[in-house]
């Protein structure tokens, strides 16, 4: 059991707070859908500097905006629009992303390993979660009840995120790759633009690795009402 040294009293190493043995264990799911060579770049556990890391939030509490938070998150995730979260909504995620993109043919695997393999967190499971449902309400019980996970991995989480929509691997979100994450959910693209304003804090015209994760640090983990990340996936519900 061990902790990486904080790199400065404000800003922390994305492994900060996560113990070997669930390190080990990350590791290991990670290695069945990264195999080596493969462009999630985060995965080699690169340090994002966070002026508010996930331990700085004082403990979720389920308030009625952080639910609309997640409510708006889930409609965005639900793609087809049928209520549940399949793994259909994840595979279409993966085909308009890669539509919008001209993704080439391994990019558009890479992507669909990474969203597959965040499908079966979600279900779960592994191979058998083809016919796995999960309702609204599910959605966000379970995101509340996964609260002390999510503050150990979603530093993680998010890089990696951030590395799916940093489409050309060139570190930072281009207006565009915004877009086609925005297309990719189905959030109309006019609001690509305030979000976008809203991450590139330094209005150089791209958003940084520490901006997109700091954002979506914000939304799964701030209750404050006041937040601007809170349209991190488009205006809430
Ligand atoms: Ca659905
Ligand atoms: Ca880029």
């Amino acid at each position: 059991m061990s902790k990486v040294v904080l790199v400065s009293p404000h800003s922390c190493s994305i492994t900060q707070g996560i113990t070997d043995t669930a390190m080990a264990g990350v590791a290991r799911i990670l290695s069945k859908y990264f195999p080596k060579g493969m462009r999630y770049r985060s995965f080699t556990q690169k340090a994002v500097n966070l002026k508010k890391t996930p331990q700085d939030y004082p403990a979720l509490t389920g308030s009625e905006h952080w639910r609309r938070k997640i409510r708006t998150l889930f409609r965005a995730r639900d793609i087809d629009g049928d209520g549940y979260l399949t793994k259909k909504d994840y595979e279409m995620n993966v085909h308009r992303v890669s539509s919008y993109m001209n993704l080439n043919e391994n990019q558009a695997k890479d992507l669909m390993k990474w969203k597959m393999f965040v499908w079966e967190t979600l279900s779960r499971s592994t191979e058998a979660s083809a016919d796995f449902h999960l309702p609204e309400d599910d959605f966000v019980s379970n995101m509340l009840a996964a609260y002390p996970i999510i503050v150990e991995t979603i530093v993680d989480v998010a890089s990696c995120d951030f590395d799916t929509v940093d489409v050309d691997g060139d570190g930072f979100i281009s207006p565009q790759e915004h877009k086609a994450c925005f297309y990719g959910f189905g959030i109309p693209l006019k609001h690509s633009t305030d979000v976008f304003k809203v991450l590139d804090t330094d209005s150089d015209g791209k958003i940084s690795r520490e901006d997109f994760v700091q954002g979506f640090v914000d939304f799964f983990l701030s209750e404050d009402e006041n937040s601007p990340h809170a349209c991190f996936f488009g205006p809430l519900i």
